[in-house]
């Protein structure tokens, strides 16, 4: 028996201390098998991580210790508030002055290596308490993540658990791959409410991705209220895939998420689909309208005369239910066009405190490519006039693009190689693996199959670097997973999809390529499983992955 089986329970510390001076001579207290091998399983794994075989007990007296700037503090509370609900303890926070000898969990960006960068971190745990050191407060946050999978997986059950809470000690230098690890959440096909858009920037937060895609509009919704165009999202956003009540973001409600996910060290990149996808604005302002053909039942076969219908009346189009995509688009004949792209851009851009836009520029099959090309090219010079860079789809590469442009390859080499040798930035979304939105098998009960069926293994084996032949791997800037919306209608639907895929694709983003192995990573994976289940996750149990609950 171990001695921590001897003193399993909550408060049994003074006890604990005694009877190891007593009964062996030594303080050495050695952490149940389970907690020493926590160091292997973290997700995505770590840089380094050695154990030296020792204990860390937290207790109702350990205490946070951050520095006084606001960002480290509230760094310390989120930690605290992760804590409390399991343990039951009243953790508290304390600024280094007032802070006791030991028993501490220490928060500071003071003696952070060169080498953990931006977002790196190194975190020393001895049985006395855990030192967690970081350049900047990102690292920190994502210290804290670390943290909370290096200890077991109760400490994510909303209500109080038996202790006694152990974190095995050593130490773990960690810092990520690439710049920029993302999920995209598709919230136009299927609406989302604020506290959904919060719980997906939970899930992402925790594996350490940095970005989240909102996709605000498409076809069948369009989902941000823009001041200067209400229609947009009181029609616009009127309904949704399948014809539910839709819904959008106010201004507000969107600027508290953009918070949140700052407050998560997460940028959002919003999203605003040109020129095609583009039937919601068509439907709430007929002079957008130039000849835009909805597809009422069932497909509509397009075809290349329909970029050449302009339609003098300028009649809205109907709201649209389906999931068909690429027949919609704007006109470049109309001024009033630019005038619509100029006012959403402006007003998008004063909603972002992040660098990019997204423009979409997908799937434009019914705008005529000459027309194409100057739409991106226009678009580029709007969002960079209101002080952002833009990112838009592959195809984007047609246009004239340069290294402040961020092209999101999904299927055609030829356009992301186009993009990159005009400079351009390789955000890495290939369809055939980084697509949550596809089924899994045959037999999953949501999600698309055009791609491919990917399986968790799928997802996890290939590489952002390579994925393009003739891409240079340094303007590969990351990878994200875009997650689709024409099939999922509900918070179970997104995690059904999302895991256990999202683990794997953050570990793609963060983890050197060296260390990573499906064979390796598929056992971590299976142990995150009842730790997915405590979260109250609903994720789809993959058989390629060996399960432990
Ligand atoms: C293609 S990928 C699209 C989306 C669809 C998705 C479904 C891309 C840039 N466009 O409009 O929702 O397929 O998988």
């Amino acid at each position: 028996m171990t001695n921590s089986a001897f003193f399993r329970g909550n408060g049994r510390f003074i006890f604990l201390g005694l009877a190891c001076i007593s009964l062996l001579g030594s303080c050495k207290k050695n952490p149940s098998p389970e907690t020493l091998l926590t160091f292997a399983n973290v997700i995505p794994k770590p840089v380094s991580a050695k154990t030296d075989g020792g204990v860390f007990f937290l207790t109702k007296e350990t205490v946070i210790v951050a520095e006084a700037a606001e960002d480290i503090k509230s760094i310390g509370k989120y930690l605290a508030l992760k804590l409390i609900p399991a343990t039951g303890f009243d953790i508290s926070i304390s600024s280094p002055d007032d802070a006791p000898n030991s028993n501490t969990i220490v928060l500071t960006t003071t003696g952070g290596k060169p080498e953990l960068g931006d977002e790196g971190y190194n975190l020393t745990i001895t049985e006395e308490g855990i030192r967690l050191v970081a350049n900047k407060p990102a690292g920190l946050f994502h210290g804290v993540q670390t943290i909370r999978q290096l200890i077991s997986d109760k400490i994510e059950n909303p209500s109080i658990q038996d202790g006694p809470w152990e974190i095995a000690t050593g130490i773990i230098l960690d810092y990520p791959r690439f710049a920029w690890r993302a999920s995209m959440l598709d919230v136009a096909r299927h609406f989302f409410g604020v506290e959904d858009v919060k719980r997906f920037i939970d899930f992402n937060a925790y594996y350490k991705m940095n970005t989240v895609h909102l996709h605000l509009s498409d076809d069948q919704g369009w989902r941000i209220e823009i001041k200067s165009w209400p229609n947009l999202a009181i029609y616009g956003g009127s309904t949704q895939v399948g014809g539910g009540k839709g819904g959008y973001y106010t201004q507000e409600q969107y600027a508290a998420l953009v918070t949140y996910a700052q407050s998560q060290y997460i940028t959002i990149i919003p999203e605003i689909d040109l020129p095609g996808h583009i039937n919601s604005a068509l439907a709430s302002y007929g002079e957008l309208n130039g000849g835009t053909i909805v597809p009422e039942e069932g497909r509509v076969k397009i075809v290349s005369s329909m970029q050449g219908v302009l339609d003098g009346k300028s009649k809205p189009t109907n709201l649209y239910k389906g999931i068909q995509v690429g027949w919609s688009t704007l006109r470049l004949e109309k001024p009033v066009t630019f005038t619509f792209v100029n006012d959403v851009l402006r007003e998008l851009a004063a909603m972002t405190p992040g660098p990019y836009l997204h423009i979409g520029g997908d799937e434009a099959h019914v705008t005529r490519k000459e027309d194409y090309i100057e739409f991106i090219n226009r678009f580029k010079k709007i969002v960079e006039a209101n002080g952002k860079k833009m990112i838009g789809w592959e195809e984007i590469g047609q246009g004239d693009l340069d290294g402040n442009v961020v092209a999101q390859f999904w299927s055609k080499p030829k356009y992301a190689l186009m993009a990159a040798e005009k400079g351009a930035m390789i955000l890495m979304s290939p369809s055939k693996k980084a697509y949550l939105d596809m089924k899994y098998d045959s037999l999953s009960r949501i999600g698309l199959k055009w791609a491919a069926y990917i399986e968790a293994d799928d997802a996890y084996n290939w590489d952002p670097s390579t994925e393009v032949e003739g891409i240079d791997p340094a303007q590969v800037i990351g990878v994200e997973a875009p997650l689709w919306g024409e099939t999922i209608a509900t918070m179970e639907d997104i995690e059904y999809l999302l895991f256990p895929r999202l683990p794997g694709i953050a570990e793609i983003g963060w983890t050197p390529l060296a260390f990573r192995s499906w064979d390796e990573y598929k056992v971590r994976l299976g142990k995150h499983g009842k730790r997915m289940q405590t979260m109250g996750i609903g994720f789809y149990k993959s058989p390629r992955v060996p399960w432990v609950f």
